[in-house]
Order: structure tokens, then sequence, then C-alpha cells
């Protein structure tokens, strides 16, 4: 018996123990690791010529390329493409696609991109104020602080700003690296809080969080106006469920240098689950973190200080839902660290029948599946468990 095996290799670094593994003279690792990670790369509407060298220049290379059919017969201008090989085999096309016409020198060059920060794994670095938050060390979890008197799990808690602090300080004890204050509820059909209303719930509870908690506080709005007033209050985070698409948001987050989250939303919070529709939720997901990104550095905004979210839960059906939970692995290409927020929430109580205050296995659940595919941040109710499991979830990373 040769106990011939399956070998889960998933990226770069992977490869290259594999290789070392068998003795080989150690000059040859850097020559075969590339050969051995494969990648399936998707691209929309490319130009059809542009899309027959991409399959000439990937067959040639040793691997191919599918395009359209009506590309062929060039009776259709343009084509979603799946381009897929080894290492080796993009890399061998793309020096040859850089110098052909038609789009292919940019098509060569976000092929490269993406590449390259396929490479980077985990490894990012946020700046918050003054304190720095190492996401390649370990998951770090956001602890949910509602002030809103109806959510749908902690609704009317802490509406008084002292028991709302006391339980700010109790998540960060538990393991919280974040705390995210929230002061307007985004349940589905809620209706829009005033801009005074809000100030009054969010503003003094972070302003006596901050002081007291150590671990960088962040604002769950979407208003400039407010990110602003809870900036100087010391929140040094933004979180944006309407991912930067309001006006002066972006702007703001780059005058102040913080971290944003981009959340992706289809719709508002008001009509969001009233018909959820996409083609592709992942490939439709990741053109709007990839716009939303460009839009945001043109404002001015770090990109190391991006963080995306898919905004489970947020214009999307459970089949949305934990499809874009198994397919987290499509984002990684973009290069940011992702959070995912997917504790008691409905897609939960939908698979297990149980209420919100009954979702914590289904929730801790969700959060090991998104940190195994790549998620750096869980945002979450139950900060104590998640960071335990999130914890095994990362000895498992580590290990594979
Ligand atoms: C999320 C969120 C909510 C989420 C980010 C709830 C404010 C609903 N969910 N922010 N906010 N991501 N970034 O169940 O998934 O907590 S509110």
């Amino acid at each position: 018996m040769y106990n011939t095996r399956v070998l889960a290799i998933r990226d770069l670094r992977g490869a290259e123990e594999g290789v070392r593994c068998t003795g080989c003279d150690p000059g040859g690792v850097p020559i075969m690791a590339p050969k051995l990670v494969h990648h399936t790369l998707g691209l929309d509407r490319v130009d059809s010529r542009a899309a027959l060298i991409i399959k000439q220049e990937m067959l040639s290379a040793g691997g191919d390329a599918a395009v359209c059919r009506g590309a062929l017969g060039r009776t259709s201008r343009c084509s979603d493409i799946l381009v897929f090989g080894t290492r080796k085999q993009l890399w061998r096309a793309l020096g040859k696609l850089s110098h052909q016409p038609f789009g292919c020198q940019d098509i060569a060059s976000e092929i490269s991109a993406v590449l390259a920060n396929l490479d980077r794994g985990r490894d990012f670095t946020l700046r918050c104020g003054g304190r720095r938050l190492e996401l390649g060390k370990r998951t770090h979890i956001m602890g949910i602080l509602n002030l809103t008197p109806d959510s749908f799990s902690d609704g009317g808690r802490f509406l008084d700003p002292a028991s709302a602090v006391a339980h700010g300080l109790r998540m960060a004890a538990e393991g919280a690296d974040i705390i995210d204050v929230g002061g307007e509820s985004t349940r589905p059909g809620a209706a829009p809080l005033s801009l005074a209303a809000e100030e009054r719930r969010v503003l003094p509870v972070i302003r006596a969080l901050a002081g007291k908690v150590g671990v960088p506080v962040s604002v769950d709005t979407y208003k400039p106006a407010l990110a602003a007033k809870a900036l100087d209050a010391g929140a040094s985070i933004v979180n944006d469920i309407f991912g930067l698409r309001r006006r002066g948001m972006a702007r703001l987050v780059a005058r102040r240098d913080v971290p944003v989250i981009i959340m992706h939303m289809q719709g508002t919070p008001r009509d969001m689950q009233k018909a959820p529709q996409y083609g592709d939720v992942a490939g439709e997901v990741h053109r709007f973190f990839l716009e939303r990104m460009e839009r945001a550095h043109e404002a001015g905004v770090d990109r190391e200080g991006m963080v995306l979210d898919p905004g489970i839960g947020f214009g999307k059906t459970s089949g949305h839902n934990f499809e874009l939970l198994a397919r987290l692995g499509d984002f990684r290409g973009l290069g940011r660290p992702m959070l995912v927020g997917a504790s008691r929430k409905s897609f939960i109580g939908r698979v297990l029948d149980l209420p919100a205050d009954r979702r914590l296995e289904g929730s801790l659940a969700a959060a090991v599946a998104a940190v195994l595919n790549g998620a750096s941040i869980i945002r979450a109710h139950d900060v104590a468990e998640t960071a335990r499991a999130c914890r095994v979830a990362d000895e498992i990373l580590a290990a594979g």
C-alpha cells in the first residue's frame, strides 16, 4: 500500500510546506510550489476579443479559460469568463497578456493584484486612534452594544446609559476587541430615527465607555453628522451599514483617518427583506465591494483602514446568507479583512426553529465557518462564547 491520498493545499505557503516535506532539494521548493496551487478566477463582461486571447494564452500555458459560446463566434461583444490554472500557469499567461490589446493589460493587472492579495492571508493591522488591532494574530471579536428599544434580540436592555456602559465593560472583560455602539434599529421594516434622538442615545454612552474600556469603540451609523460627533466623543471606528453610500461619509472617514466597515446591503432597512434578488449573490457583493473601495479611495480613505462585510441579513434570503458564508473565500482576492455578523439572526432561527435568545449554538457554527473561510472579525452578542469558539477555529487554521 502506498497510502495514496488527497492533500488539502490551500495556498502558496501550504504548497511550499508540502513540497519541503518530501525532502526535495531546497532549490526545488520555489520552483514546484507554484505548480501545485490552483486558482479559478471569475471575470465579468470581458471584451470577446480579449476573452479569446486569454483562452489562447491560458491553453498555451497549460491551463484554460471558459468563455461564452457567442464570444467564440463573435456574436456577443463580451463574455463572463472563468480563468483557471496553477499559479505558475497564471503567471506565465499574465506575462503575455500584459502586451496584448482589447483590455488585456488591465485584466492582467487585476489578476496579478488578486494573486498578490491572496498571499496576504489574514495578515492585516487596523490603526484605531492610538491603538492597533493586529488582525493577523487571531480572530477579533466585535461585541454588540445595542441602545435600541426594539432590537430583536436584546432590545431595551441597555437603554439607560449606566447599564449600557456596564455591558460594554463586561463584553471587553469577556474578550471583545471592539465594542460596537448603535442607536438606530436596523431590523427589517424599521423606520429611521431622527439625528437628535440618535445622538441622545449614543453619544453619552460612547463618551463614558471610550474613556474606560481599553479597546476601540466603533459607532454603528450611516449618518456622517452622527459619526463625526461619535468620533469626537471617543469612538475610533465607523461601522457603516450603507457602505459609505451616504453623502459625506467617505470624506468624513478620510478626514478623520479612521478604519471603516463597508457593509453590503440591498435596499434600505425599511424595504430590504421584501424581495431580495440576486443573479449571483457573491459576485454582486464582490462588485459592490470593489466599487465602494474605489470610490472611498478617490475620496481619500486609506485602503489599509477598509474592512469588508457581506451584510448577513441585509437584503438577503436565508439562502443568500448561507451562500455568502460558504463563499466568503471569494472575497479574499480583495485583500482586505472581512467582518461577519451572523449572531442570532433570523436565518439561523429558521434552520433551528428557535427564537433569538436560543440561537447561540447556531451563531457559533456560523462564526466558525466564517473564520475558516477567511473572516478576521466576528460581530457577536455572546462575546465569551464566540471568543472561545474562534480561538479553536484559529488553531485549526494555523495547523492547516
Ligand atoms: C450588522 C451590523 C447589524 C452586520 C455590521 C443585528 C449594525 C442587526 N448587523 N453591522 N449591524 N455587520 N457591520 O442583528 O452584520 O445585529 S444590526
